[in-house]
């Protein structure tokens, strides 16, 4: 008889926690090495405010992508609310991926980031992401200094955006996962519910169009969602702003921003659920909301209804 059980090798799975400060490319990251987008992305900081999960499911292995909102000195609750995300994926992973952006030199933010999880006991990786975007000679220089502070061992230069080595990264990030069963179906990327993505799309829109404080200022609470008989989708959404100065820009100059907002995240909405979308939103003024710990626990926390 011949053991062929000496070359299959045990099923792994586990969690990952993606951390790092604002804005260094770990949502975009975590898109690209699950295929599929679980995570909004902008170019400001602060656009993920909940742990997101990103689900990797092959034969022989499960990744679980845990990405966070980027590290950072917490001034209001809703920024502690973050941080407590932050810090609970931290808790509960197996593996950490450090990601940095190796285009600009490490900096105090960095150094917050370092010091947060030094006492983790967890396999440490380092991604040091946006290699595109900077002369290769200066490039050098950065990941010089970031191995300085983290070591170079498990490292690894990549690109969220341009795709650059991220099967490499995922070979030796995969590997320090332990045995274990795949928690997830394979067709599952996310842990999120449509809803929920529904919600973070609205607001991604509302990043990728607003400026200043304003897109900071937004919650989105997805209100009503049936299905038509005829087979398509109505949703209607609430977002909320934290003052009436900021409604007139949300709403812009005879409607024209809220029509914008809602027809990027009408796209971004079919595409995930695969219906044709209906989608109503208002607009809601929550003074101070983000000081409101019990509103953002059940708003930002969950997109369930807001009360
Ligand atoms: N050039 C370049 N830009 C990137 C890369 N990864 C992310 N970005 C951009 O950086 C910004 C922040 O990305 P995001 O994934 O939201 O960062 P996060 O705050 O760390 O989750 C967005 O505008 C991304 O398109 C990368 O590898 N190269
Ligand atoms: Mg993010």
């Amino acid at each position: 008889m011949t053991d062929s059980s000496a070359e299959t090798q045990p099923h792994r799975s586990g969690y990952i926690a993606v951390i790092g400060k604002p804005n260094v490319g770990k949502s975009t990251l975590v898109n690209a090495l699950v295929g599929r987008k679980v995570a909004i992305v902008s170019p400001k900081p602060q656009t993920t405010r909940r742990r997101v999960l990103g689900v990797l499911t092959r034969p022989d292995v499960q990744a679980l992508f845990m990405d966070t909102p980027g590290i950072h000195q917490p001034r209001e609750a809703l920024n502690r609310y973050m941080m407590r995300e932050a810090d609970a994926a931290l808790g509960d992973c197996d593996a950490l991926l450090i990601v940095v952006d190796a285009s600009a030199p490490p900096a105090a933010a960095d150094e917050h980031v370092f010091a947060r999880v030094a006492d983790a006991p967890q396999p440490k990786f380092l991604a040091l992401n946006k290699a595109d975007k900077i002369d290769p000679r200066e490039l050098v220089a950065n990941v010089a200094a970031f191995h300085a502070l983290l070591g170079s061992e498990r490292s690894m230069l990549t690109s969220g955006t341009r795709g650059d080595n991220l099967e490499k990264l995922l070979e030796m990030v995969l590997a320090a996962l332990p045995e274990g069963p795949a928690y997830y179906p394979a067709e599952m990327a996310t842990d999120q519910t449509e809803r929920i993505m529904a919600a973070e799309f609205i607001r991604e829109q509302a990043l990728l169009n607003l400026e200043e404080e304003v897109p900071h200022a937004v919650a989105v609470a997805i209100e009503e969602w049936e299905p038509r008989r005829t087979g398509g989708l109505y949703i209607a959404a609430t977002i909320f702003i934290e003052r009436a100065s900021q409604k007139g820009i949300l709403i812009g100059k005879g409607g024209a921003m809220l029509k914008k907002i809602g027809a990027g995240a009408r796209k971004a909405i079919a595409a995930e659920t695969g219906a044709s979308v209906f989608l109503e939103l208002w607009v809601k003024v929550r003074d101070k909301w983000r000081a409101d710990e019990g509103w953002i626990e059940r708003v930002v926390g969950l997109d369930g209804g807001a009360g």
